[in-house]
C-alpha cells in the first residue's frame, strides 16, 4: 500500500517533469559533443552552456547511441529570490538543480540552492518564532518548543554542510531510472545554523527503547489528501546523536526561507536529503524502523544484491536504505562548452567535492579521457560535512575539442566509476565522473 503510493508519486513527477518539454531527459541526454563541434560552439555561442544539462552526453560512451538532437536553450527559472540559471526539473512538485557551473562559490548562496520538493508548498509562517515542534514517542518527556524557545534553551551552532539529494547523479543511469533526473546539481553546500538534534533529543529523555527516528513537516501531500504526508522518513538513532545533524532556523546568516523549510528543519548532512525535513513539526522516537511515506519499497534504497539494469527485482531482492551518499567532485569552472583562446594551453580548474560521512581524500583530473591523471589541490573544509574546494590546472596539447575529467577518492580509496553502477529502479547511488568539454581555438 505504501510501496503503490510512492510508486505513484514517483510517476506523478515524472508526468509533471515531461510538461516541461524544453529539456526532456531524452533529448538531455542526446546533446552530443562527442565528435560534434557544432553542438559546442552552438553553446558557446548561444552563453548557454551544455554543461548544465548535457553532462551525460560528453561521450559517445555515455550517449550509448543516441541520436543527435538540436540542443534546446533551457528556459529561465522563474521563482522570487532564486537565480535564472537553475534547472526546473519538475514543476509540480516543484524541483530545480543548480547546473555545475552555478556551484562554483565556496558557500553556495540561497539563489543558486537546489530545490526538491515531494509535496505541496506549506503555507508560510506569520511568527517564525511561534513555529512550533513536537518530540515524542520513547521519551520520557514529551516537548512541545516553539523555535522561539529553542533558540533560549539550547546552544546553537553553525557548520558549512552538504545536503545531497539522494536521487543526486540519476540521470546517468541507463536505463532511465524513475524520479527526477537529476545531473549533479541535485546538491549544495551552506551555512547552516540550529541546534543539536541530540541536545533537543535529550532533553526529552530518550528511553532505551529509543532506536530509530520518525520526521514529520507541515506541507500537505501532492494529491491535497490530509491523511497523507508529502514525506516522512526516518533514521537510526546513532545519526540523530550526531553533533552535525542540527535543528535549523538559518541558512547563511538569513532566516531558513520557506522554499528550504523555512522556519525550521532538520539538516542531516552525508545521508540523503530527504531525511532533512523541511517545515519541521514533529519528531517521532521509535523502538523499530519508521515506515512513513517514502520509507520501505524501494524508496531511498538500494538493492543487497546487484540487479540487472532495468530489471525489476519482484520483491526477491532485498533493498536496504541509503545512507552514507557516495563520493562525488564536480567541475565548476570552466562551464562546459567554453571556448577558449587558440593559444590557450594552461587550462585553470575549480570545484568541490564531497563524500558523505567520508571525507575526500583526492581529486584528479584528465584530459585524455582517463588514460592520465593529475592531482588538484584540495583546500581544507571548514568542518566535518563541509565540501572541499579544489583548483588546479590542466596543460593541454593543442588546439581542439577536449572532454576534461574529474574524479574523487574518498578515504576508503573508493573513487568515482566511470558510469553509474548499481543500477536501482528509483535511481540512488550514482555518481560517474563528471566531466566538461572545452574547444581550445
Ligand atoms: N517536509 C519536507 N521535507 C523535505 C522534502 C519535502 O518534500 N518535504 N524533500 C526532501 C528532499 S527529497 C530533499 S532532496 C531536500 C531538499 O531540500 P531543499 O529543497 O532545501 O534543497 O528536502 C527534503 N526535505
Ligand atoms: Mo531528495
Amino acid at each position: 500500500m505504501l510501496e503503490e503510493a510512492v510508486t505513484r508519486d514517483a510517476a506523478s513527477n515524472d508526468q509533471s517533469s515531461s510538461h516541461i518539454v524544453e529539456m526532456p531527459s531524452a533529448s538531455r541526454r542526446s546533446i552530443l559533443l562527442g565528435g560534434s563541434l557544432a553542438a559546442i560552439g552552438v553553446a558557446a555561442g548561444l552563453g548557454a552552456p551544455l554543461g548544465s544539462r548535457s553532462n551525460g552526453g560528453l561521450s559517445s560512451a555515455s550517449a550509448q547511441g543516441a541520436p543527435a538532437a538540436a540542443p534546446k536553450v533551457p528556459q529561465p527559472f522563474d521563482f522570487p529570490g532564486k537565480d535564472k540559471g537553475l534547472a526546473l526539473l519538475g514543476d509540480r512538485p516543484l524541483v530545480a538543480e543548480t547546473p555545475e557551473s552555478l556551484l562554483d562559490d565556496d558557500t553556495t548562496p540561497i539563489a543558486k540552492f537546489f530545490i526538491r520538493n515531494n509535496g505541496q508548498l506549506p503555507e508560510e509562517a506569520k511568527d517564525a518564532d511561534a513555529w512550533s515542534l513536537k518530540i515524542e514517542g520513547e521519551v520520557d518527556k514529551p516537548l512541545t518548543l516553539t523555535l522561539g524557545e529553542l533558540k533560549k534553551r539550547f546552544t546553537a551552532h553553525s557548520f558549512r554542510m552538504v545536503l545531497e539529494c539522494g536521487g543526486n547523479g540519476r540521470s546517468f543511469y541507463q536505463p532511465a531510472a524513475r524520479g527526477n533526473q537529476w545531473t549533479n546539481g541535485g546538491a549544495g553546500c551552506a551555512e547552516w545554523t540550529g541546534v543539536r538534534l541530540a541536545d533537543v533529543l535529550k532533553a526529552a529523555g530518550l528511553k532505551d527503547s529509543a532506536k530509530f527516528t520518525g520526521h514529520f513537516g507541515a506541507d500537505p501531500h501532492l494529491s491535497g489528501d490530509t491523511t497523507k504526508d508529502a514525506i516522512s522518513r526516518g533514521m537510526p538513532i546513532e545519526k540523530a546523536l550526531e553533533p552535525h545533524s542540527l535543528i535549523v532556523w538559518a541558512m547563511n546568516g538569513e532566516p531558513l526561507p520557506h522554499i528550504h523549510g523555512g522556519p525550521l528543519r532538520l539538516v542531516v548532512p552525508g545521508w540523503p536529503a530527504s531525511l532533512s525535513s523541511k517545515w519541521l513539526n514533529r519528531i517521532l522516537v521509535r523502538a523499530t524502523p519508521h515506515d512513513g511515506q517514502g520509507m520501505g519499497g524501494t524508496s531511498y534504497r538500494v538493492p543487497t544484491v546487484p540487479l540487472v539494469p532495468g530489471s525489476n527485482a519482484d520483491g526477491k531482492i532485498n533493498f536496504t536504505d541509503l545512507t552514507s551518499m557516495p563520493v562525488r567532485a564536480i567541475i565548476t569552472a570552466p562551464a562546459n562548452g567554453t571556448r577558449l583562446p587558440a593559444a590557450a594551453r594552461d587550462v585553470s580548474l575549480r570545484g568541490a567535492a564531497w563524500a558523505g560521512d567520508h571525507e575526500v581524500a583526492n581529486v584528479e583530473v584528465s584530459s585524455d579521457g582517463g588514460q592520465r591523471w593529475h592531482a588538484m589541490t584540495l583546500a581544507k573544509p571548514k568542518n566535518r560535512y563541509d565540501w572541499v574546494r579544489w583548483t588546479g590546472s590542466l596543460k593541454l596539447p593543442s588546439e581542439g575539442y577536449f572532454e576534461l575529467w574529474v574524479k574523487a577518492t574518498d578515504s576508503r580509496g573508493v573513487a568515482q566509476p566511470h558510469v553509474a553502477t548499481n543500477w536501482n529502479p528509483q535511481g540512488y547511488g550514482s555518481n560517474p565522473m563528471h566531466r566538461i568539454a572545452v574547444l581550445v581555438g
